[in-house]
């Protein structure tokens, strides 16, 4: 079980092979392998690397390409540690998977392509599900209309879930979405619910990196987010998430190893007594 994790969340690490990402970290071929060292040797406990850009702007990728884009960029960082791969097409999740990724992370959880599910049950891997309502980047924020935004992506995750268990998929987790056919109050009040949502069982995973919620609290350019960034990531570490999706991972694990310091301490009712400065 991958996903599963005890302890501190894992940090995964956003390796974006595409020339149009909307954090501007995006890259191709051999750049997109040496930023992928780059993130392992910053301590990234898994890489997500993804050949089409999820903002509201994209433009699709065409299947091949997109494969094209993924495939030297895995097989040079398979084997060091686990790789996901980030898409909505099952050709590509194939291709990725015999290449040498773990896991599937799907923002349309597993509902563009109508091959996905039985492909990933096939193959018995680990899949991210996350919520995107209309499963279509270019129209999501048109979508952003709910009467209980935490009672539906809830529903939404839980229901998709149960049928992924029922085709035989084992490792699941959950993704509520952020930034994904939401407004600020929606990403709000869904950052505020993970401690409900990981109290269903589930792994969760958390995206909120340079998201432009963010900036709509404390105005930034995407790649000028960090501050905001970690604000969130300690939120999903206290509300138990599993896995962190992040741009920055040095700086993500620095305030993960503090946060885990302080819980420790406070776990242990240690006072700091007969301690040297
Ligand atoms: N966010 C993005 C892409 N994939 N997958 C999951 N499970 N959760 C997310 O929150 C998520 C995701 C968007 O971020 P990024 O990859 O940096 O941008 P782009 O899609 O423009 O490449």
């Amino acid at each position: 079980m991958i996903l599963s994790r005890g302890g501190r969340p894992g940090v995964m690490g956003i390796l974006n092979v595409t020339p149009d990402s909307f954090s501007g970290d995006g890259r191709l071929d051999e750049a997109a392998i040496l930023r992928g060292e780059a993130l392992i040797a910053a301590g990234a406990d898994m890489l997500d690397i993804g050949g089409e850009s999820t903002r509201p702007s994209m433009t699709p990728v065409p299947v091949e390409e997109e494969i094209a884009r993924v495939l030297p960029v895995i097989r040079a960082l398979a084997g060091r540690i686990p790789i996901s791969i980030d898409t909505r097409n099952a050709a590509t999740m194939e291709a990725a998977l015999a290449a040498g990724a773990a896991v599937v992370n799907d923002v349309t959880a597993l509902g563009h392509d109508p091959d996905a599910l039985a492909l990933v049950a096939r193959k018995n891997c680990p899949v991210i599900i996350m919520h995107m309502p209309g499963n279509d980047p270019r129209t999501m924020q048109a979508r952003a209309h709910y009467a209980d935004v935490v009672a539906e992506v809830t529903g939404f995750l839980l229901t998709r879930a149960a049928e992924l268990q029922a085709a035989g998929v084992r490792d699941i987790a959950l993704d509520p979405g952020i930034g994904f056919g939401k407004t600020l109050e929606h990403n709000l009040a869904l950052l505020a619910a993970l401690p409900a949502l990981t109290a269903h069982g589930y792994p969760v995973l958390l995206g909120a990196s340079r998201k432009s919620f963010i900036a709509k609290l404390s105005p930034a350019p995407a790649d000028q987010r960090l501050g905001g960034s970690l604000a969130a990531a300690l939120a999903g570490a206290q509300a138990g998430v599993a896995w962190l999706r992040v741009h920055d991972v040095a700086e993500t694990r620095q305030a993960l190893a503090v946060w885990s310091a302080i819980r420790h301490a406070s776990e242990t009712g240690d006072k700091g007594l007969n301690q040297q400065p």
